[in-house]
């Protein structure tokens, strides 16, 4: 017999959104006529804008010829489209060999844990997005699951609240190595201002830690006061990496596309440059996005269309804010709704699943329990704004119902 993988077997529980799945399908096997609205995992709804179909249309009629058929692409991704990225969203900040195209940001944070293998201490958020602890525990980079703590042993975490205005303290946190760090953030919203990111790319750079930075959801940044990239920020490319992803941006949850960039300027310890590294992990681990997804996004993300991305975005920002208006007026403890496609939602000295599943059963609304995100999520729900103008009415009615 084969030995079970020992990091892989300190996992705790099910991942959060598939457990969540299942308690919408045991709902639905106890009363299947329930209208039951998904305001849980964060999923786009609306389709794909014209330029993205315009694109992949036409790049499909050329795959079916033998002029048009093409095989593996570049191994970093098509520079074409690299280069539209760096102009669009980090314009004169990166040379094109310096993003790499993947099938969307969590592979990608899932492979960046191979880059930097076991031994590593890591800080995360918290609450955060499920997937950064997940993947430090299947690498082996911490301890057993502390029931007292909630959480893994040697994950330090950077506890985000209303009461420290969603921004860790910094002078107590402990180093670590990597830095796991999410803006806005999933779940809360939250958006560091430029001073705020400042501290934290020169707390990093005093530590020497790398932070690995995830934009997922940079496009739902309305102030223009606020950093969209961490980049813009000094110092930032001797200690950051940054992923991003069409997902939110343009609708590509199930087309998959994002990227990674990893500035020349990073290095180890030794003096050598990451970015090596991660070329070859990138190329070994993985075999380039699909080139439909890639034609579509040149077309998605070209200077014409930018508007009609805008728009996919203001959709769900509406949403947002008819949620947030309606939960206000019921007198719900609301957080985020104007950067981010997130509610942060206090319930005061309740367990957010007992809430997660009174909401549920009673309103027949999925949210995802806040404990779900971290210790510091106790207390809280998410509610996600992505879904129809028409659901989204309908969950605010049944709110105020
Ligand atoms: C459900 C902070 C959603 N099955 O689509 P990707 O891979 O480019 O981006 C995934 C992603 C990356 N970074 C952050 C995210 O919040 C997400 C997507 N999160 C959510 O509801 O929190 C979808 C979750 C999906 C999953 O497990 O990721």
């Amino acid at each position: 017999m084969v030995k079970r993988n020992c990091n892989i077997a300190k996992v705790k529980g099910q991942y959060l959104f598939p457990r969540i799945a299942r308690y919408k399908a045991e709902l639905l096997k106890r009363e299947p006529s329930a209208n039951v609205i998904s305001l849980g995992i964060g999923d786009t709804t609306e389709p794909l804008t014209p330029a993205v179909a315009f694109g992949m249309k036409e790049k499909l009629g050329a795959l079916t010829t033998s002029e048009g058929y093409t095989g593996y692409g570049e191994e970093q991704g098509d520079r074409e489209l690299r280069q539209r990225i760096i102009d669009d969203f980090y314009p004169n900040m990166f040379e094109p060999e310096e993003l790499f195209i993947g099938d969307g940001s969590k592979p990608d944070i899932g492979r960046l844990q191979i880059l930097f293998g076991q031994d590593v201490t890591i800080s995360v958020q918290d609450p955060a997005y499920p997937v950064y602890v997940a993947t430090s525990v299947m690498m082996g980079q911490t301890g057993n699951w502390n029931e007292k703590e909630g959480l893994y042993d040697g994950i330090t975490p950077l506890s985000c609240t209303p009461e420290n205005n969603f921004f860790p303290d910094l002078n107590r946190a402990k180093r670590s190595d990597l830095v796991f760090f999410c803006s806005p953030n999933n779940p809360t919203g939250a958006v560091p201002t430029h001073k705020q990111l400042q501290d934290l790319v020169d707390w990093a750079r005093a530590n020497q830690s790398i932070i690995i930075y995830d934009s997922a959801y940079a496009g739902y940044i309305r102030n223009p006061a606020l950093p969209r990239t961490i980049y813009e920020i000094e110092g930032a490319k001797e200690c950051v990496i940054e992923t991003g992803s069409l997902s939110k941006l343009l609708g590509f949850t199930g087309v998959r596309l994002g990227w990674t960039i990893v500035p020349k300027e990073l290095c180890f310890d030794d003096g050598s440059p990451v970015i090596d590294d991660w070329r070859q992990v990138s190329c070994t681990f993985f075999n380039g996005a699909c080139n439909l997804a890639e034609a579509g996004a040149k077309t998605g993300l070209s200077l014409m269309a930018l508007p009609e991305a805008r728009g996919l975005t203001d959709y769900y920002m509406e949403n947002a804010a008819l949620l947030k208006s309606a939960m206000v007026d019921i007198g719900y403890e609301v957080y985020s709704g104007d950067n981010a496609p997130f509610l942060w939602v206090r319930f005061p000295g309740r367990d957010s699943w007992e809430v997660f599943e009174e909401l549920l059963n009673k309103k027949h609304l999925v949210t995802t329990p806040g404990a779900g995100f971290g210790a510091s999520g106790e207390g809280f729900v998410r509610f996600s704004a992505f879904g129809n103008r028409e659901q989204i009415r309908e969950a605010a009615a049944r709110l105020a119902d």
